[in-house]
Order: structure tokens, then C-alpha cells, then sequence
């Protein structure tokens, strides 16, 4: 991967803290710019993420469920215990969102002026499957970058949603009384991805039963070993809220103890699913490295975090 001097300046002033450097890094990658990889690929390995300290917590539930008040409050309330903040809006560009970012952008204007808190939109182009290799991208660099906490929000509608969240540490589901029952959740595939259930917006009608529903479904759950709780809220009236954050904290706690082999696991499947998306983007280069690899080694590198998903790219293009 030839990579250019220009872009390899732009990455490293990004990962040593330049913000518009790293507003561009992001742009750059968003756009798939021709040698973005190559700078990916000589990030530094031996980050924090990689190291194993969990920090990426991705918000999803469907539209208008209350994500991005919710991420206000936790950009808030990160602030206080003084980690340095960034936030991802992925717009799926789905008819739903619609305006949802600059709703996003009035929300969040009390975090605007704040040097420890970074605000960014992922738009996806119309073309989904690259939404999430673009947001692994981004959260790497970010990673790279040493920010404390990432949150994503993305809107829980459809599979490459569903993606999205799966590149989080810690995902946290948001569903409302009136965004239907837990069964519904479920064959979203929610209950899956789903590491904390926030019922909001509890100040209404209907909060009770599904609770109890969620409830019933975490419970019946057999192979989850991390049981996923259930937390009634409400993030208009902050009814909650400090709940949530505890179990978001207690879940980054797990991944570093008890469910540390489980969280590890997690990351490896991320880093081969990154290379998919990278070898997916150009069918000519997947052929060759169908071809030309050597399965058990590239699936034993990626998984164990070896080597990351761009450098093994890289090694296959040179
Ligand atoms: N009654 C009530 N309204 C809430 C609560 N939380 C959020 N809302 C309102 O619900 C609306 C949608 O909130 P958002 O935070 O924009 O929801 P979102 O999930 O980010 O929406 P999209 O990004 O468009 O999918 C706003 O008008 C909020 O003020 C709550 O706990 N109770
Ligand atoms: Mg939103």
C-alpha cells in the first residue's frame, strides 16, 4: 500500500491530538481517499483498545427512542469523571432520520465548546455495508488518537445497524413503550447485541410491561453468560439515568474481568469481520487473498490481535 507523505502527516497530527487534522482523517476515510489504508495499517498496534481496555459504547434503538438525549447526558456525565469524549452520529440515511442530525447538532451545543469533547456525523452515502467498515475505521483512528470514551448512536433499524453496534464494547439498546413489545425487539436480533436495556422514557404509559417482557427474555436467555439488565428511564426527566451509567460501567468492568475471555473474543470477530469489509470492497483483491492465504494464519492473527485487520490488508496488496 503505497502511502502517501501527505497522508501519513494528516494521521499523525490526527493521532497526536490536532482536531482538524483529525476532522479530515475522518473525512478521508469516510471518502475512501487512496492511501487512508496504508495510514490505518501503521497505527500504532499496541493501543488501548487492543490492550484490552473496553471504551467503545454504541447507542441503538429506533427512531426517536431518546438515543441522542441520552448521549448528551452521558457526554455530561463523563465530563464530570473527566474522560475526554467523542461521539459518533451515524446517519443511516434512512427516510426515518430525516433532520435527525441537526436535531442532534442543537442538542449537543452545550458540548460544542468543550476541547474534550468531540462531535462527528457518519453518513452513509447511500450505501450501508460501507457505514460500517467507515465507523471501524473511524473508531480505530480514534482509538489510535487515546480518546477515553466512543460513543456511537446509530439508529436500530435494519442489519447494517445492527453492525455498527457490534463494533462497540458495550452496547446499550434504548426502546420506549410505544416502539413496540420485546418480541419485536427480539427478532430485530436486539436481544443479541443488546449488553444494557434501557426502557425510556418511562414518564409514560406502558414502561411496566416491558420491563418485564425485556426481562423475561434476558432471563430466558440460556447461553448469555453476561445477563443483560434491564433499566427504567427516563432521560427527560433524568429518572434513571444514573443507573444506566452504572451498568454501562459495571458491563466495561466485566469485559476487563470475568468476561474478559468472552470481550476478547468479541474483538477478534471484529477485527475479521473488518477484514471482510476491506477484502469485500474489491472483488479483485478478494479473489487474490481466497487464493493466496494461508487460512488458519490469517484467522489466528486477526483473532488474537496479532496483527490488525489493515496490516494484514496491506501485506496481501504489497
Ligand atoms: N416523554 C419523554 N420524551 C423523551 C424522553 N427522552 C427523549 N424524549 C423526547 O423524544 C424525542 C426524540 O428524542 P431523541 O433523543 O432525538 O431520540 P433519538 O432516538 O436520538 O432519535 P433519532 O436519532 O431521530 O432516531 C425528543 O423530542 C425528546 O425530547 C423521555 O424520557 N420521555
Ligand atoms: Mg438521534
Amino acid at each position: 500500500l503505497a502511502v502517501s507523505a501527505d497522508i501519513e502527516g494528516i494521521f499523525s497530527a490526527a493521532i497526536s491530538g490536532d482536531r482538524r487534522m483529525l476532522a479530515r482523517a475522518i473525512s478521508m476515510i469516510e471518502n475512501r481517499v487512496q492511501g487512508t489504508l496504508g495510514a490505518l495499517a501503521a497505527l500504532d498496534p499496541d493501543r488501548k483498545r487492543y490492550a484490552g481496555s473496553p471504551r467503545v459504547v454504541g447507542i441503538t434503538g429506533p427512531p426517536g427512542a431518546g438515543k441522542s438525549t441520552f448521549v448528551n447526558l452521558l457526554v455530561t456525565e463523563a465530563r464530570e469523571r473527566g474522560e475526554r469524549v467523542v461521539v459518533l452520529a451515524v446517519d443511516p440515511s434512512s427516510p426515518f432520520t430525516g433532520g435527525a442530525i441537526l436535531a442532534d447538532r442543537i442538542r449537543m451545543e452545550q458540548h460544542a465548546l468543550d476541547e474534550g469533547v468531540f462531535i462527528r456525523s457518519l453518513s452513509s452515502r447511500g450505501h450501508l455495508g460501507g457505514l460500517s467498515r467507515a465507523v471501524g475505521q473511524v473508531v480505530d483512528l480514534i482509538d489510535a488518537a487515546g480518546w477515553d470514551l466512543i460513543i456511537v448512536e446509530t439508529v436500530g433499524v435494519g442489519q447494517s445497524e445492527l453492525a455498527v453496534c457490534e463494533i462497540a464494547d458495550t452496547a446499550v439498546v434504548i426502546l420506549t413503550p410505544e416502539s413496540g413489545d420485546a418480541v419485536q425487539a427480539m427478532k430485530a436480533g436486539l436481544l443479541e447485541i443488546a449488553d444494557v436495556f434501557v426502557v425510556n422514557k418511562s414518564d409514560r404509559a406502558g414502561a411496566d410491561v416491558l420491563l418485564r417482557e425485556l426481562e423475561l427474555a434476558v432471563e430466558l436467555d440460556e447461553s448469555a453468560t453476561w445477563n443483560a439488565p434491564v433499566v427504567k428511564a427516563s432521560a427527560i426527566t433524568g429518572y434513571g439515568v444514573g443507573d444506566v451509567v452504572t451498568e454501562i460501567l459495571r458491563h466495561g468492568d466485566w469485559c476487563e474481568g470475568e468476561g474478559a475471555s468472552e470481550w476478547s473474543d468479541r474483538q477478534g470477530r471484529g477485527r475479521v469481520r473488518t477484514f471482510l469489509d476491506l477484502i469485500g470492497e474489491d472483488a479483485r483483491f478478494a479473489a487474490f487473498v481466497a487464493l493466496n492465504s494461508d487460512k488458519a494464519a490469517l484467522k489466528q492473527a486477526l483473532e488474537s490481535g496479532e496483527s490488525n485487520p489493515y496490516r494484514v490488508a496491506a501485506e496481501y496488496e504489497a
